[in-house]
Order: structure tokens, then sequence, then C-alpha cells
């Protein structure tokens, strides 16, 4: 069994601090944990506004609190943000985030993430991104 926890994570290379300044996130389920998926506990940081196309992977997110809303930009619709929402971006939907206050949110990851991936240019992760995680 594998068993971690959080604040315990933070404090090791698990916890990646985006470079765009929109969101950290601490990865608590990796792809060498052989899941299938990987998990995250991320914070979408309160005025946060900015695009992603996960063109490599299907992304499941679960706002446990804050509010913000997601924007799908080929639905042309708008959904609301509040604790308790979930959604899928089940055809690597090109989508904007925007958190009204901060967020925090549980992400899954299929493929799952290596562990140190950021957003490229594209706004989406490489599929062979390095993988050390102390
Ligand atoms: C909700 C979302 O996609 N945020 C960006 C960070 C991502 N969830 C991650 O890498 O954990």
């Amino acid at each position: 069994m594998i068993v971690r926890n959080l604040q315990e994570a933070n404090n090791t290379g698990r916890r990646i601090v985006s470079p765009d300044g929109n969101w950290e996130s601490t990865r608590l389920l990796l792809k060498e944990d052989q899941m299938g998926f990987s998990f995250h506990i991320t914070t979408i940081y309160k005025g946060a506004d900015f695009p992603m196309h996960y063109t490599n992977h299907l992304e499941s997110v679960y706002c446990l609190s804050g509010a913000g809303e997601v924007e799908v930009l080929d639905e042309g619709k708008t959904y609301p943000i509040r604790p308790g929402t979930l959604y899928a971006l089940n055809r690597n939907d090109r989508h904007v985030l925007r958190a009204f206050q901060e967020m925090k949110m549980v992400c899954v990851f299929n493929p799952p993430l290596h562990g140190k991936e950021v957003h490229n240019s594209e706004g989406a992760y490489e599929l062979e991104a390095e993988a050390v995680v102390e």
C-alpha cells in the first residue's frame, strides 16, 4: 500500500510551483507508482486567468474550496466552479481557468505525470518530461 501525507509532501520535490505564477501542485501519486493515473492537490492562485490544452492527457478536476469558472473554448460555454464541482476534460478540451478566489483542487491525470511537468507554450504537458522526485 502507498500512504502519503500532503503536508509532508509539500516539503519535497513533489510540490511544483508553476513559473507562470498561476498555480502550484503537490503530486501525491505519479507514474512511478504504477496506478495508471497521477493524483495532485493543486492551488490555483486568486486572480489566475490562463488557457490550457492538455493534448496528451485526460484530466478530472474536483474543487475543494474557492470560486472560479472554466470556459470551454470549443463549446463556447463557461461553467462556474465552487466547492463540490467536478469537471472532466474528456475531449482534451481547450479551456481557460479563472479563479475569483484561491481554489484548492484535486486533479487526476491519465496517463500519469512523471512529476516535474509544467505547461508548455500550448498549455500542455509533454509526455516524457523529467521523472525525478526527491
Ligand atoms: C486545474 C489545472 O489543470 N491546474 C493546473 C495544474 C495541474 N492540475 C497540475 O499539474 O496538477
